[in-house]
């Protein structure tokens, strides 16, 4: 951990010390919200496009108006803003290896590339049902792709802070695909997993379906009717919900990469692990490149509406997909509707955008440049009782290039509520968060526990040396929510 990491934990731990409990405890029990857990790790699965001549051409000579008023007065904070102090001792102690997960297979220092077999995503569930979270390391590619087989661990809870290594009895351990997502399947009480394969042309790769004994031992299921028509190998994310509402687990596949395009698809639980496939409820289903997608009720009519981020500025539209869901399990694509399939307002950083304030000038919400979304997060951030969206976006600013000039960077979407028809707009700049070139996920979560939702954001290393203020550095960023809603951050 970094200095100015441990700078902002111990400002928000002091936030946390007189302030009520958060409401995100209660809604992770949820059923839906399990399966949405494990959809979310699957987000931003691809690589960000080649190396960029970012700042070549970009502006930096001016400060992006992206700063807001610091409001030190509302009497009304229940979280006092306190300023970051160096730690007198560490905040954090590292137990990784005295807690069982630390496996001593990884090298610190290679003086080559190598080929690895890296666990970068990561799901917590409750595997074997005794209340307490396991933990799962899903493999990744491209590792396949260098000849290296996909490998998952599995490690279950002790309650003791340390945990057992599953991996090879979970039967999870050598499965060929690169991402799980967890839900009951089968109403019997225990999680299942669907495996979905990200790449293409992996040897031996398949998605699949796999029933949970109630001990974390997993079995695949035959045939689980998830293959035809063919499903493409590189399927970028999953989401489990009970999208028909008959009480059965449904499967929604965002299928694709960042260089890879293809239609989604959806299938309807058949209540024993296999499926049917209803892909043709999937109303104005286009070829996109679905790159993170998560549930959310966005009209407030009680069913499970999906919102897809798609990656597709570099070879298409970045357009977003917004399923809203008649409640039966049909969908009709509304994104360019609601707003949320492209902004018409480019890049923050460059001044030839008006830093993001500007109309793209071609009027079309059609042909608006759209971004290359990654993840996406779903909650009432505005506390107004509908449901917003987080969106994260890699946004290089480069003037001369109109698809990067005009491309959205990261968003916080408001919901307008039923006045506008739930239509989103765009309030990033206004609640005062910075620009970064290289936003990769993102999570609502109230951290500090004051009962308002905060934000944060993992940052792609590559593009650091490209920014000077500190809010715009950081491979993982913490924004706390004030109470007139603006986002502060001890970096400010
Ligand atoms: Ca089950
Ligand atoms: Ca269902
Ligand atoms: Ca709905
Ligand atoms: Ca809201």
């Amino acid at each position: 951990m970094r200095a100015r990491d441990a700078w902002v934990m111990l400002a928000f731990a002091a936030c946390g010390d007189e302030s009520k409990a958060g409401s995100d405890a209660a809604a992770d029990s949820s059923p839906d919200t399990a399966a949405e857990t494990s959809a979310d790790v699957s987000e931003g699965d691809g690589v960000p496009d080649a190396a960029p001549d970012a700042m070549t051409d970009a502006d930096t000579s001016v400060t992006p108006d992206t700063s807001v008023e610091l409001d030190t007065g509302p009497e009304t904070f229940a979280c006092s803003e306190r300023p970051a102090v160096a730690p007198t001792s560490a905040f954090f102690v590292d137990i990784s290896r005295a807690s069982g997960i630390q496996l001593g297979n990884f090298l610190t220092d290679s003086p080559v590339p190598v080929p690895i077999n890296d666990h970068s995503r990561l799901a917590f569930a409750d595997l074997n049902g005794d209340g307490f979270d396991d933990i799962v390391a899903h493999s990744l590619f491209p590792n396949p792709q260098a000849n290296v087989p996909f490998e998952h661990l599995v490690f279950l809870n002790n309650h003791d802070g340390t945990f057992s290594d599953h991996s090879s009895a979970s039967g999870l351990r050598d499965i060929q695909a690169g991402f799980f997502a967890f839900g009951d399947l089968d109403n019997d009480g225990d999680l299942d997993c669907f495996a979905g394969l990200d790449a293409q042309d992996i040897p031996d790769g398949d998605h699949g379906v796999f029933i949970n004994d109630g001990a974390a031992h997993f079995t695949r299921v035959a045939n689980p009717g998830i293959k035809e028509p063919a499903v493409p190998g590189a399927v970028g994310n999953a989401v489990l919900a009970d999208f028909d509402n008959d009480a059965i687990l449904d499967l929604y596949l965002g299928v694709g990469q960042t260089s890879y395009a293809a239609k989604d698809f959806l299938f309807r639980g058949n209540g024993d692990g296999t499926f049917t496939n209803v892909t043709t409820r999937l109303a104005g289903n286009a070829v996109r490149q679905s790159n993170g997608s998560v549930t959310c009720d966005f009209d407030n009519d009680g069913d499970v509406d999906i919102v897809v981020s798609t990656y597709g500025v570099s070879t298409d539209k970045g357009h977003n997909l917004l399923w809203q869901n008649d409640g039966t399990g049909n969908f009709t694509e509304v994104a360019e509707a609601k707003g949320y399939a492209a902004q018409s307002t480019g890049n923050y950083w460059l001044a030839s955008t008006g830093r993001g304030k500007d109309d793209e000038p071609n009027a079309s919400s059609a042909t608006w440049v759209g971004d290359n979304g990654f993840g996406v997060d779903c909650d009432d951030i505005d506390n107004d009782g509908f449901m917003d969206i987080f969106q994260t976006a890699i946004s290089h600013p480069v003037s001369a290039d109109y698809s990067r000039k005009w491309s959205d960077p990261t968003q916080v979407l408001m919901n307008r509520g039923p006045g506008a028809d739930h239509a989103f707009e765009n309030r990033f700049l206004e609640l005062g968060l910075p620009f970064n070139e290289g936003d990769v996920d993102g999570a609502v979560v109230d951290f500090d526990n004051d009962g308002r939702l905060d934000l944060s954001l993992s940052r792609e290393r590559k593009y650091e040396s490209n920014y000077t203020k500190e809010d715009q550095k950081g491979w993982l960023g913490f924004w706390c929510m004030r109470p007139s809603q603006p986002f502060w951050s001890s970096f400010v």
